[in-house]
């Protein structure tokens, strides 16, 4: 339970980290999961896992001088070249080396060292190594126990207190050491009490939480040559707590335990910064996806209304058409009736018509692409408009400057889109005509002509005419619905342009949906439901320990 809620969790916080829109703010993610497998994970399993104690400090503060002290002999470089020590020492017993999970750090394997404790000196996380404090920060994520080295002159410092804090917030129990301490022993004991109160009282009431923390003070110059340490016995408080655990299995899985129960017991706080964070962008990126699709929207529709407004067509396209069926095989084809009608417009077309059919289909989708693209165009730069509002709407738009506009694709992919529709209408209209009497008739105009007659049908609508263009409109449409009914009869005529009509309606839906998506895309992956299931996973965890 607890193990299946530790693992879900790290696998959202790398999730998170792999997503983030900052590095910072995937570090802390990146953090996170680190804690949750390089710690939690091992101990939740198996609290007899060594166990990890950590040094910290600021650089200088004496971590590798104490370091040999606690081991007895020089295993970690001192120096006064500031910072000394770039990359951590683990004094390990080679019983232990199998079961720790700890990357980037040099194993000194130490047989005289017992089994079950593992000693880390680690990189300072204050100087001018940026490196450094990466480092000291994920071992921090990785300690069952901090010791917490500083000076007299350094205690009160910022930085050391932000890791501090980190370490109050994760509930790792804590051993605090001053170095260099002065020999006055006023002096001595104003600094301890000073320290004390910091870490207990002060300012950052969150430390209060260090319930049995302890301060050791080390005195100036209390230092021991033969292995470049502090003296061991300037340091025998230290020494008897890790020599106690060293001997003592029960007090080392009672401290594991604390551990364990303390960073599980943090984990909702620290997932709910995380959380809250992506909860956020989570809100924020469903508002621009929102954005996107209501103005492609919004340009679809009014691209339809143009359509089926009847608006779209030129009366040019009409005309030519009109004289075309008035002239051609069509005209034999139609009723004596419908001459007729077509005779009494007749005033309103050219006196020589063109025998062959004029390109119609051409002149109706360049105009209905070009009526598309502009749509398509307004709602880009509509949604783009209102993007740059937002933080990471313009960091999308910054980075994909082409959205300001619609896709250069869409002219051909809507091209290829309606010419594969009325291909579509045509051949249908052969497998319906042909279980049709009087086929062979009607297939002598041919399936172009027919199929363009379908095409018209579904543009047509006489209402958004104007003056002249009425009469064509009407005309073209009467000869139309005679030309299909002839073919369909009567009753189906409304169906197979509904259908047609349904079937347009796919292809510009698709062109455009393939435009909004092209924001979409630009935000990058959209997390939803990632905020909630990490809350989710740590309070699972929590509960399950408790
Ligand atoms: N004179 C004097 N030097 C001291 C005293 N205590 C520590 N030092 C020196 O201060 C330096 C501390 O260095 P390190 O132990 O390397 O400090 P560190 O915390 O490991 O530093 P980084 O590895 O850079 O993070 C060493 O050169 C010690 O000899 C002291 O009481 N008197
Ligand atoms: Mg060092």
């Amino acid at each position: 339970m607890i193990i299946q809620a530790l693992e879900s969790l790290a696998t959202g916080l790398e999730r998170r980290g792999a997503t983030a829109p900052s590095a910072g703010k995937a570090e802390k993610a990146h953090r996170l999961a680190r804690h949750i497998l390089d710690f939690l994970l091992p101990r939740a399993t198996d609290l007899t896992t060594p166990l990890v104690v950590v040094l910290l400090g600021s650089t200088g503060a004496g971590k590798s001088s104490l370091f040999n002290a606690l081991a007895g002999r020089k295993v970690s470089e001192s120096g006064l070249l500031r910072p000394t020590t770039r990359r951590a020492v683990a004094l390990v017993n080679p019983a232990d080396a199998g079961s720790l999970r700890l990357s980037e750090v040099s194993v000194v394997n130490d047989p005289s060292s017992p089994a079950g404790l593992v000693l880390v000196d680690s990189p300072d996380f204050d100087s001018v190594e940026l490196a450094n404090r990466k480092f000291a920060l994920d071992l921090l994520e990785a300690a069952d126990l901090v010791i917490f080295v500083t000076t007299v002159t350094r205690y009160a410092d910022f930085v050391p207190w932000t890791v501090l804090t980190r370490a109050s917030e994760r509930g790792v129990p804590m051993l605090a050491v001053i170095n260099r301490m002065p020999a006055d022993e006023g002096e001595a004991q104003a600094v301890m009490d000073d320290y004390r109160r910091l870490l207990t009282g002060g300012d950052i009431e969150k430390l209060g939480a260090f319930g049995k923390l302890e301060v050791v003070s080390v005195p100036e110059g209390a230092l021991d040559r033969s292995f470049d340490g502090l003296a061991r016995d300037a340091v025998a408080p230290i020494l008897g707590a890790i020599e106690r655990l060293r001997q003592d299995t029960d007090s080392r899985k009672e401290i594991a335990h604390r551990a364990l129960r303390a960073a599980v017991d943090g984990l909702p706080d620290s997932v709910e910064q995380i959380a809250r964070e992506v909860a956020a962008e989570e809100e924020a990126l469903a508002g621009l996806v929102k954005l996107a699709d209501e103005d492609n929207r919004r340009g679809l529709a009014l691209l339809e209304d143009e359509i089926s407004g009847g608006t779209l067509l030129r009366g040019e396209v009409l005309r030519q058409w009109l004289d075309f069926v008035r002239a051609g095989p069509t005209a034999r084809f139609l009723s004596e009736g419908i001459g007729k009608l077509v005779a009494s417009v007749r005033s309103l077309f050219r006196p020589q018509a063109p025998a062959l059919a004029p390109d119609v289909r051409e002149a109706a989708f360049s105009d209905l692409i070009a009526s598309a693209v502009r749509r398509a165009d307004d709602a880009a730069q509509k949604t783009a408009n209102a993007w740059t509002e937002d933080d990471l709407g313009a960091a999308a738009l910054a980075s994909h400057p082409e959205l300001w506009g619609s896709d250069p694709k869409l002219r051909s992919d809507l091209q290829a889109g309606l010419e594969k529709w009325v291909d579509e209408i045509a051949n249908e209209i052969a497998a319906v005509g042909q279980q049709r009497k009087g086929w062979a008739q009607a297939a002598t105009i041919g399936l172009n002509v027919l199929g363009s007659s379908v095409m018209l049908a579904v543009f047509l609508h006489t209402g958004g005419l104007t003056g002249a263009e009425i009469g064509i409109g009407a005309a073209t449409a009467i000869v139309n619905q005679k030309l299909l009914e002839a073919i369909f009869g009567e009753a189906n005529v409304a169906a197979f342009v509904k259908q047609a009509r349904d079937r347009l309606h796919e292809v510009l839906q698709r062109a455009f949906t393939a435009e909004r998506d092209r924001f979409l895309t630009a935000l990058g992956p959209v997390s939803s439901g990632l905020a909630t299931s990490l809350r989710a996973d740590a309070t699972a965890a929590k509960a399950a320990l408790s």
